[in-house]
């Protein structure tokens, strides 16, 4: 089974492939020349829906977007659909500085990870499957794994961050491999025409 994967997130494709070595997950070729789509939506699910049916028109393949991200509790539920953007650099480092300073001197620090996923084919939405993973803020980076705000995400159950968590480990759990263990199965169970 081939899925094309529309992402220009390097980290979210490596996860992709990680947990399912019997579906061929490939990137959408020349994704790079594409016009972005406008990520404007209010949720991660319309901003998942809007990009797969946006790439679906390049490719003849079923193909899947990711629309995911960081909310914390202290801060209302941001950076939510903003997590890519979120400092004006929207870097890595510039979007976890901004994180922290705005958690210096909060004493709670529950987050989540969430992750849509939203799968099409030639503008039919086939369906949207979603994940979420708890931890806490910390405020010191740790580990040189995953990317985002992984070396700031503390999951209890592993006692350690996500940086420090190896690929594998993180895609046992996380938002993006709930995600996409749903999307697997929903594929693998749907009408072979549609999929083949
Ligand atoms: P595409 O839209 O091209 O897929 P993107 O990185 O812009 O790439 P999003 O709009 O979905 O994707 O933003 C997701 C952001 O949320 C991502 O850039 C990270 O900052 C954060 N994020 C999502 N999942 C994460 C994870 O597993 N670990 C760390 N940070 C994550």
């Amino acid at each position: 089974m081939i899925l094309r994967c529309a992402t220009s997130n390097a980290g979210k494709l490596r996860e992709f492939r990680t947990n399912h070595p019997e579906v061929d997950i490939q990137p959408l070729d020349g994704l790079k020349a594409i016009p972005p789509c406008e990520e404007d939506g209010a949720t991660f699910e319309a901003n998942a829906i809007k990009k797969a049916l946006y790439y679906s028109q390049f490719t003849a393949d079923p193909i899947f977007a990711d629309d995911s991200g960081l909310e914390v509790d202290a801060l209302g539920g941001a950076p939510g659909v903003y997590s890519a953007r979120y400092s004006p650099e929207g870097d890595d480092l510039e979007n976890n500085r901004l994180l922290i300073s705005n958690l210096r001197g909060v004493e709670n620090r529950t987050a989540r990870f969430v992750c849509v996923i939203a799968l099409a084919r030639q503008g039919q939405l086939i369906g949207t499957y979603k994940g979420q993973v708890e931890g806490r803020i910390v405020d010191e980076p740790r580990g040189p794994n995953g990317f985002g705000y992984d070396p700031h995400f503390f999951h209890e159950p592993f006692g350690c961050t996500f940086g420090e968590a190896t690929a594998a480990h993180k895609m046992a759990i996380s938002h993006r491999a709930q995600a996409l263990d749903a999307m697997v199965a929903a594929a693998t169970a749907a009408d072979a025409n549609l999929l083949s």
